[in-house]
């Protein structure tokens, strides 16, 4: 194909914290790249997933989840999805249908707004929700929002994502492709690794201790045998942190380093040894290096 029939461009997918933004960016990809979970929050820093749409290129930004921000962390959080869409061509917004019309979703119109910019709006989680409240919560955000259209999809099922690419498609610029035809991601595999082992963390443990952890990679030994042996260190900020995190007799962390290593070997095809270190460092989330790490930009 000419490269003069190709469009491409980038997509930010923006939207309150769990209205969905990673799993659809899985969808539309095909592959498990950012990490989902029930809890709010979740991503922490932006992933590139790459989809293809007939002579399009189309590359999707997931980002963290826009709130009013308190910690360092959550500011850095959010300031990183602004980000994700200041340097997109395309801003798709992601409302959690089954919700009504909040506060973050009108922090994001607002923010839109003031940059002027228009976006695609997206309803998800239709699987779940009545048609009639569908319509009303689509009134109500074309009335205080700028979108050029409205979809409704569900990025769990999988309704409507082919609609949502050629609605994209074909808003992007003509020109060749950006990355190569097979790839889907830009994230490392020590990344996307420890995005695992903070999954599994926080599928597996309650209240604040999810948010008062972060998840490194620390090395990755590639063996004769064609395995890998990974050790990674989950950094929390206080012993009594720790001790939660280990469990009685290890047992939690245990769970933790089973579940991420049976997801890791099938993402990755091979067998992974997987060894998890518990650190208290207190007040990693105030430390650059940590944010450096996440892929994050250092707020003040
Ligand atoms: N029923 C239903 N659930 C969905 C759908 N899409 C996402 N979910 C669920 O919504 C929850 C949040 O999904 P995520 O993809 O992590 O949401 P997110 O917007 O990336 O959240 P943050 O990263 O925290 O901002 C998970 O429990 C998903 O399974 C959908 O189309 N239908
Ligand atoms: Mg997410």
């Amino acid at each position: 194909m000419k490269n003069d029939n190709r469009c491409c461009g980038f997509v930010a997918l923006l939207g309150a914290p769990n209205a969905g933004k990673s799993t659809l960016l899985n969808s539309l990809v095909g592959s498990k790249i950012s990490i989902v979970t029930h809890k709010v929050q979740t991503t922490r820093s932006r992933f590139i997933g790459i989809a293809l749409h007939h002579n399009c290129q189309l590359i999707f930004i997931d980002t963290p989840g826009i709130f009013a921000p308190g910690k360092r962390l959550e500011r850095a959080m959010v300031s990183a999805a602004w980000t994700g869409a200041s340097e997109a061509d395309v801003v798709v917004v992601i409302v959690d249908a089954a919700r009504m019309l909040d506060d973050n979703s009108r922090r994001i119109i607002d923010g839109l707004k003031k940059n002027n910019r228009q976006a695609i709006l997206v309803l998800n989680k239709i699987d779940v929700i009545r048609r009639d409240s569908l319509l009303q919560l689509s009134q109500q955000l074309n009335e205080i929002g700028d979108f050029t259209e409205t979809l409704m999809v569900s990025a769990l099922k999988g309704d409507g994502l082919e609609d949502l690419k050629a609605v994209i498609s074909r808003q992007l610029p003509r020109g060749p492709w950006l990355y190569p035809e097979d790839q889907m991601t830009d994230i490392t595999e020590r990344m996307l690794a420890a995005e695992v082992t903070r999954e599994k963390f926080f599928l597996r443990l309650h209240e604040e201790l999810p948010y008062a952890a972060t998840v490194e990679t620390e090395s990755w030994q590639e063996k004769k045998d064609g395995s890998v042996r990974i050790e990674q260190v989950i950094y929390v900020e206080r012993d009594s942190q720790k001790a939660i995190v280990i469990g009685k007799g290890g047992r939690s962390l245990k769970e933790i380093g089973k579940m991420a290593r049976l997801e890791l070997e099938e993402m990755l095809d091979r067998r992974i040894h997987l060894f998890i270190f518990v650190k208290v460092r207190k007040n990693w989330s105030e430390d650059k290096e940590r944010y450096r790490n996440m892929g994050l930009d250092w707020v003040e």
